[in-house]
């Protein structure tokens, strides 16, 4: 906790470190309240360093013991304790370090550092949490060979886990268990980590592409023992994609993976040993969904390939984050694009990026891929890092082709191997392998802000030429208020009448051109205007621009809404025929919006229903992108699109649309959803893209009829929630369920959670239903569920699934005009920050968008964060998110 103005860390002040530790030994004797360390590190002062340089060590909340240099005490009268800094004078330009501290693992609720889940210790260092453990240089560019000894009662703790491989165990004369584990591999302090538990054992080998054997290691609490397959399958997948795609092998003789029930975030990739949230790990037929196994298949991978993208090669400091995971958020969705359907994996990922992340770059935290500033590390684990970040890695692949791409990679592999870098770095390996300029790319980098294009088109049939004109523009974002243009890759198709793409000659190229008869080619931006002319055009086409979302840019397109219909059916890029669905959807909306503003009736555009009905009538279509396709964009990107948010507005026109979907195609509805239903059962739960089609159509088609005042799917959803034996279907059911009256939804909620009660992660989704379920009394029953005994402020997967879910996926129950919705929220940041900052810091997100909504809201959500701001002993977690709303 911070009482004082908190300080901004920039990016200019950078300055490499004064002491490099090559090693350091570290002794933990364990004890849930007072946990002893003693780490001994092996200090070199650099070249560069002044003489009289002091040692200036991070550590936080930790009771110092004692300090000594080579063996020898060193008393206070030569060092200065700061709150988070432990400064020593008149160092050697070489020696030992010994430093003794104590520490809580029972006490410490904010979950960073070293401390206890349901009785299993655990570590969570990245960003800063080594620091709580020990003093040190907790930066990433100081990188160190870790040897760790954990002392403790073999009774209590039959398992205890560090990085690397054992390299002695046995028991003390103290009656403990002492066993020390090597990690032969450098690593900053970020990737440190230790686990100490009664855990159970899913073992599985794996041989490495040049032969080597890895023992595969999964650690879970013994009654999810049952819970391990899919995971461990999982990670095999990955070892072997990263062999076969980057030529990345696995490179320690065992990795581990343990799961705990109380994580700040999803998943950890400390070298040899991950430490997961049990979300992305567990998972049975019954017990999760469809959503959880794509989830757990796509965080085991992501935290694998960071093994070589993250911890082989580094981040020189946290500005740099995107260095590792945008490059390994790409990485992962490669993967998932080869082991998924990739289109739908590629609307995924477009999905997540719209609601999470354009948000972000159009308001009040907006930030570049590779900040400049921050206040609190931790606040900068952004969708703009992370999805934004894949996406400009996706751009260069498209930009320079996939062969130049894999030049560039292995350049970067190869040059950077055990060393901690910067972005420019990366995109310097790419340039120099294919002997690029990619200077101007590299706004992406530093520009924050999603870029708006806009497009022109003319068709000239005397010369038969069509033009494309492209004009970008970039708004201005906190502290950038001008921006130059960015290199946009449009990737494009011309669509002719007959359904069939044309083939592309630009203007000013010969007939006989390499490139003339191809029917897609990237078109780059970067200018303001950019104009390309193509020739032997006899028709207007109907053009097909930014397919499979080539750029994260808003475009706006012009197109008619039976040239959008027309794209629909016949765009030969699975992307955008769903894109185009998606603008028809969102335009229909938009209007229903103005027309129930200014009064008039509501009627769904016949024209839009038939291109409804005729997608899911297509039985060509895979059935996944048929679900896809009728999913209505969500409300967050609804009011993305909108420059005064209209709550009400949006919620009743989507509505509407839903309730007069499953009205006038009931029985297409019924037809598709009963074949669909038929074709499954009696077969068990399998995990491959077409079972999965066939369960998300199937229960779209449900939530369609079963919308609030319709009646024909209630029955239907009563039967799935009471007979399916997946949680995909009967979350299918009770989703139906959960938004009709209370006296229907309460029975279904109550048989769920005495059937679950034991199974935290469903009970997660209990309360993840109810605090969704579009009703009238929303905020009551989530008041309700706060003092339910199964609710608790120490469990982030509880928090998030009851008080997140409900603030950011519940507009209508959070933007009760009342605002009691906003000071129910500001009062649960204010108590989770005493315990838990983090978590508390990303629960200020909902807010951060107040400037765009009516007069009324925007005072009374002003208020919220203005009480919240005036607090004393604000975490700097939460003091950063709200005093950037404010601004
Ligand atoms: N690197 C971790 C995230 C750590 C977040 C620290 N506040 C998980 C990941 O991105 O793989
Ligand atoms: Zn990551």
């Amino acid at each position: 906790m911070k009482t004082d103005t908190p300080k901004t860390i920039l990016l200019s002040e950078y300055t490499p470190p004064a002491y490099l530790v090559p090693s350091i030994d570290l002794e933990f004797r364990l004890d849930p309240h007072a946990t002893r360390v003693t780490a001994v590190s092996r200090m070199e002062r650099t070249a560069d360093t002044p003489a009289d340089a002091p040692l200036v060590l991070n550590g936080a909340g930790l009771k110092l013991v004692s300090v000594a240099i080579d063996g020898a005490p060193v008393g206070p009268d030569r060092w200065l304790q700061e709150e988070e800094r432990l400064v020593i004078r008149k160092v050697p330009a070489a020696f030992e370090l010994t430093v003794v501290t104590e520490i809580d693992p029972a006490g410490n609720t904010a979950l960073e550092g070293l401390y206890l889940s349901n009785g299993i210790f655990c570590t969570q260092c990245e960003a800063e949490g080594f620091r709580k453990i020990t003093y040190f240089p907790d930066r990433p560019d100081v990188m160190a060979r870790y040897r760790t000894t954990i002392i403790g009662d073999p009774a209590v703790l039959p398992v205890m886990l560090s990085n690397g491989n054992p390299v002695a165990d046995e028991i003390g004369e103290d009656g403990l268990r002492h066993i020390t584990w090597e990690d032969p591999f450098p690593k900053p302090s970020y990737l440190f980590a230790l686990v100490a538990g009664d855990l159970a054992l899913c073992e599985s080998p794996f041989t490495t592409m040049s032969g080597r054997d890895v023992s595969l290691r999964l650690y879970v609490e013994p009654r999810n023992a049952d819970k391990c397959e899919h995971a461990m399958a999982s990670l095999k997948k990955a070892m072997v994609w990263d062999e076969q795609a980057y030529g990345r092998e696995y490179d320690l003789d065992i990795y581990m993976i343990v799961a705990v029930d109380d994580f700040n975030m999803g998943a950890m990739e400390n070298k040899g040993l991950n430490v997961f949230n049990s979300k992305y790990i567990l998972a049975r037929p019954d017990t999760a969904t469809d959503s959880d196994y794509g989830g757990i298949e796509a965080v085991v991978a992501h935290e694998y390939f960071h093994n070589w993208t993250g911890n082989r090669i580094t981040c020189r400091d946290w500005f740099q984050l995107s260095l590792k995971e945008g490059l390994t958020v790409f990485r992962e969705q490669q993967f998932v694009a080869d082991h998924q359907s990739a289109a739908v994996s590629r609307i995924h990922d477009v999905r997540v990026l719209r609601a999470a992340q354009f948000p972000e770059d159009a308001g009040p935290t907006a930030h570049p891929v590779r900040p400049d500033s921050y206040i609190e590390i931790s606040n900068f684990y952004t969708s703009t890092v992370y999805n934004k970040g894949a996406e400009v890695i996706r751009m260069l692949h498209t930009l320079i082709g996939p062969e130049a791409f894999a030049r560039g990679m292995d350049l970067y592999f190869e040059r950077h191997d055990g060393q901690a870098v910067t972005c420019e770095d990366f995109v310097r390996a790419h340039a120099d392998a294919n002997e690029l300029d990619l200077g101007d790319f590299f706004r992406w980098y530093v520009q924050a802000g999603t870029p708006e294009v806009s497009v022109e088109t003319r068709h000239d049939p005397e010369s038969r030429s069509f033009e494309l004109t492209f004009t970008q523009t970039l708004k201005p974002t906190p502290g950038q208020p001008v921006k130059k243009p960015m290199v946009i890759p449009v990737r494009t198709a011309l669509i002719g009448a007959d359904g069939a793409p044309l083939a592309l000659r630009l203007a000013n190229e010969a007939a006989d051109a390499p490139e003339a008869d191809q029917t897609e080619r990237v078109l780059v931006l970067e200018d303001r205007v950019t104009r390309f002319t193509f020739a032997d055009v006899a028709e207007r086409p109907v053009p097909s621009l930014l397919r499979g979302f080539s750029a994260p840019v808003k475009l706006e397109t012009r197109a008619e809404d039976a040239d959008l219909a027309f794209l629909m059916g016949h765009d030969d890029d699975a992307f955008n025929r769903w894109e185009a669905a998606q603008t028809y959807a969102i335009r229909v909306i938009h209007r229903l919006i103005a027309d129930a503003a200014a009064g008039r009736p509501l009627v769904l555009p016949a024209d839009f229903r038939d291109a409804f009905a005729r997608t899911i009538g297509d039985d060509s279509l895979d059935p996944a992108l048929i679900a896809e396709a009728l999913t209505l964009p969500g409300e967050s990107y609804l009011a993305e699109t909108m420059t005064r948010i209209d709550v009400e507005g949006i919620t009743a026109a989507r509505q509407f649309v839903r309730r007069e979907i499953g009205r006038s195609l009931e029985g297409l509805l019924l037809e598709v959803f009963d074949r669909l239903a038929a074709e499954d059962a009696g077969k068990p739960y399998s995990f491959d893209p077409a079972s999965v089609g066939r369960r998300s159509l199937a229960n779209l088609c449900l939530a369609y009829l079963g919308a609030p005042g319709g009646t024909a799917g209630l029955e239907r959803a009563r039967r799935r929630f009471e007979t399916a034996d997946n949680m995909t279907d009967a979350l299918g059911g009770l989703l139906v369920l959960a938004d009709q009256e209370d006296a229907l939804s309460q029975p279904a909620f109550d048989a769920f959670y005495a059937r679950w009660k034991d199974e935290p992660l469903v009970v997660d989704k209990w309360f993840m239903v109810q605090a969704t379920a579009s009703r009238a009394n929303a905020l009551d029953h989530v008041l309700k569920l706060m003092e339910h005994p199964a609710f608790s402020m120490r469990n982030p997967n509880r928090v998030r699934s009851l008080i997140g879910a409900f603030a950011a996926s519940n507009p209508r129950g959070f933007h009760e005009a009342s605002g009691r919705g906003y000071d129910f929220l500001a009062d649960q940041i204010i108590t989770l920050d005493a315990s838990n900052p983090q978590i508390a810091a990303r629960l200020v997100g909902p807010f951060k968008r107040w400037r765009r909504y009516d007069d009324q809201r925007q005072a009374l959500m002003r208020q919220a964060l203005e009480r919240i701001a005036a607090r004393q002993g604000l975490s700097r977690d939460v003091y950063e998110m709200v005093s950037k709303s404010l601004a």
